[in-house]
């Protein structure tokens, strides 16, 4: 088990052999500078290594015509010459002697790495190939592609293992036109991918690059198209993407596998891009995929030409693979306009086919014609807008170094539990905490609460405390504790009083049952207080939620999507703490997927609360959960009910002004008292003030908190 690497030294064979600055950035060092820090990160050692063999022309085959096979076999004896000739017949495209021998090795690599995940030798893993593959197509190499990669292994997936539904992830910054022709009227294979398009002015100028492109016939919904109409987005972009646009579907769809159609020309520093994701980002975006499909995760390179970028970028994501905890996302957290009006658009186009997109408020944003009559795209207009406000964007060399130290805490999980829990079966790794805080220390603590006068309350909460402290300490990632049901909400209380003495800053609580929040919890801004229960949604502050639990897997799927993990964004919590208190209403799949994804904001930092007369199976769910195991799912699946629908509705409403994270949509009218909610025929009539929006108005706190306080120091 473990994670794949897949790799071939003759892929770096492939070169560009004339002058043509178009095409010279795909060169042989990139793979040079992926591999070459993933040892330096100690990465390398701790995978599991495939060799990548050529892909037989059966397999070529099952996405490529003979013809073009036999076009690109002849290439091995062509001279120099006669090769470029031949690349001018395409578009964005070089061949080489080896091209033949690196493109057959690309496509080999993948099919092994799919076929170490489909048959149980590696749990998820990366191919890190060249040529990339996700432009090329049935017949026609393009955008340095020669054979389609990620697309002919989803075709064997499906013919080889007998799969019903691939998910292929393209977060490359072009779109891979090439992927979505090939299969567009396939509802077997969910596509989706964002790219840089600026209304269709930027290569390769495809109309059915848009939003509105979603598929043909049975794959209609099955081509999800994200164009980013501005350069600069970045971490906070991409994740609303995640959360608002891809997740949602993805859950929806169900995948038994995920291909990651992995370009790192969308991070911070490439020059096709220009996009500002940090190479953290990527981290986040593969452990929020290995929620998905039983973790059965491909990732395969495609583009990424700042060679620093895409070596930090591809160790981010191997990280994450490997089930390390994410570094946290430093800088403010909110989408930008044009980002918005993107999100917006995907979302209005696709809500006709899926349903966790339905009866949400949902319209287009009207935007400029993007191609002329003749189809041919516009040219650039001068001063192009860009998505961040200048003074906003740190330097190259500032982003790319603040990833120097990310310590890994020894201990990735740890449970401390009260009842015996050597019945757990748990995975060797986890580690079954014996150490409690001091008593005199656990005694000052549970003073001033009459709850915690027990012996077994005692117990639990110096089990508590010294997990916590190893928590904070930056020694354990994330653990499972308990407490007797009498002492739930007192020994929550010490622990978010704890952690603020122990140097956290912000403090997430997730609360999931009858418990209240403590009276003299100072409403600061640091703790930021989300109880999942009750009848209605009530927004004492904006730091202070109740809302009910909803009570169908789809409405809670989109509570945790679109409300609990945007607002964990939006906070960067140091700490989340999530507690299961009397009457908590969550099944264990439920509690599992809250604790998994919650990891991913939090850096990893998640101590959840049990009751201890609570069942084995939940604590055993809840830790396979916080290290990094495949999650149950959530089957069967049942639609959100109007009733969850309209609360979250209402409190995405009222919260969005302070967490902008929640936003869907761009330039939301604001709520006064008394409006009814806009309809989507009025979003229609009226669009936001004019042509798209330059920068966005940032970090407007119309609440009355004050916004997050600087980043903690402790590690
Ligand atoms: N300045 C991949 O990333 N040139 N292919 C575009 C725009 C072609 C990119 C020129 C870029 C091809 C796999
Ligand atoms: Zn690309």
């Amino acid at each position: 088990m473990g994670t794949a690497l897949v790799y071939h030294e003759d892929m770096m064979a492939t070169r560009l052999l004339w002058d043509n600055s178009e095409c010279k950035i795909e060169c042989p060092e990139r793979l040079a500078a992926a591999l070459g820090s993933l040892r330096q990160c100690g990465l390398e050692q701790r995978c599991l290594h495939l060799a990548a063999r050529e892909a037989t022309e059966a397999e070529l085959g099952l996405v490529h015509s003979p013809e073009y096979v036999a076009l690109v076999r002849r290439t091995q004896t062509l001279g120099t010459e006669e090769l470029q000739a031949l690349s001018g017949q395409f578009d964005a495209v070089y061949f080489h002697p080896s091209t033949f021998h690196c493109a057959r090795l690309a496509v080999g690599a993948v099919l092994q790495l799919v076929d170490a995940v489909l048959t149980g030798g590696s749990n998820n893993g990366l191919a890190l190939v060249r040529p990339p593959g996700h432009h090329s197509q049935r017949a026609a190499a393009n955008g340095f592609c020669v054979f389609n990669n990620v697309a002919i292994a989803a075709e064997h997936a499906k013919r080889k293992h007998g799969l019903h539904r691939v998910l292929i992830v393209d977060w490359d910054i072009h779109h891979g036109q090439g992927i979505q022709y090939i299969f567009e009227d396939d509802p077997s294979v969910l596509y989706f991918s964002w790219h840089r398009y600026e209304h269709g002015r930027f290569w390769p100028f495809l109309p059915e690059s848009d939003a509105d492109t979603v598929g043909q016939g049975q794959g209609r919904g099955f081509t999800v198209n994200l164009p980013w109409n501005q350069v600069g987005m970045g971490n906070a972009d991409y994740l609303a993407a995640f959360l608002h646009v891809l997740l949602p579907l993805a859950f929806e769809f169900d995948p038994e596998l995920v291909l990651i159609s992995a370009g790192f020309d969308s991070a911070t520093g490439d020059p096709e891009g220009q996009m500002q994701a940090t190479p953290e980002c990527f981290a986040h975006l593969t452990q929020l995929l290995q929620v998905l499909a039983g973790g059965r995760v491909c990732a395969v390179l495609e583009g990424g030409y700042h060679l620093e970028s895409l070596a930090q970028s591809v160790c981010m994501t191997v990280r994450s693979l490997l089930g390390d905890p994410v570094p946290v996302l430093l800088g403010p957290m909110a989408p930008c306009q044009s980002a918005l009006e993107s999100i917006q658009n995907v979302r209005a186009a696709q809500a006709p086919h899926w349903k966790s997109l339905q009866q949400q408020d949902m319209a287009p944003v009207l935007s400029p014609s993007t191609h002329s009559p003749e189809g041919r795209p516009l040219l650039p207009l001068p001063g192009d807008p860009v998505c961040k406000a200048e003074a906003e964007v740190a330097s190259l060399s500032f982003l790319l170094d603040q990833q120097h130290f990310h310590p890994t805490p020894p201990v990735r999980m740890a449970v401390a539990l009260t009842a015996p829990d050597t019945a757990l079966s748990l995975s060797p790794d986890v580690l079954r905490q014996e150490g409690s805080a001091p008593k005199w220390e656990t005694e000052a603590w549970a003073r001033p609460h009459e709850s915690l006068a027990q012996d077994e309350a005692l117990t639990a909460l110096g089990k508590l405390l010294y997990l916590l402290n190893g928590i904070l300490d930056g020694k354990v990632s994330s653990g499972v504790a308990s407490t007797p049901a009498p002492a739930a909400a007192a020994t929550l209380h010490v622990a978010i009083r704890r952690g603020l003495s122990l140097g956290a800053q912000r403090v997430f609580c997730v609360v999931l049952g009858e418990l209240d929040r403590p009276l003299d919890l100072p409403d600061d801004g640091r703790i930021l207080w989300l109880n999942i229960r009750g009848k209605e949604v009530v927004t004492l502050s904006m730091f202070h939620v109740s809302m009910p639990l909803p009570g169908t897997t789809g409405g809670f799927l989109s509570c945790v999507l679109g409300l609990v993990l945007p607002m964990a964004y939006g906070f960067q919590p140091d700490l989340v703490l999530v507690a299961l208190g009397p009457d908590h209403r969550l099944q264990d799949p439920q509690a599992a997927l809250l604790a998994g994804v919650l990891r991913v904001p939090a850096g990893g930092r998640v101590l959840v609360l049990l009751e201890e007369e609570s069942a084995p199976e939940l604590a055993r769910a809840l830790a396979q959960a916080l290290n990094g195991e495949a999650l149950p799912s959530l089957r069967p699946f049942s639609t959100a009910s109007p009733e969850d629908l309209q609360a979250l509705r209402s409190l995405r409403a009222q919260l969005q002004p302070r967490w902008e994270m929640l936003r869907v949509a761009a330039s939301e009218p604001v709520q006064r008292r008394g409006d009814s909610e806009p309809s989507g025929s009025e979003l229609l009539l009226e669009p936001p003030s004019g042509p798209p929006t330059p920068g966005v108005p940032r970090r407007q706190f119309l609440g009355a908190s004050a916004p997050p306080a600087p980043r903690p120091a402790h590690q």
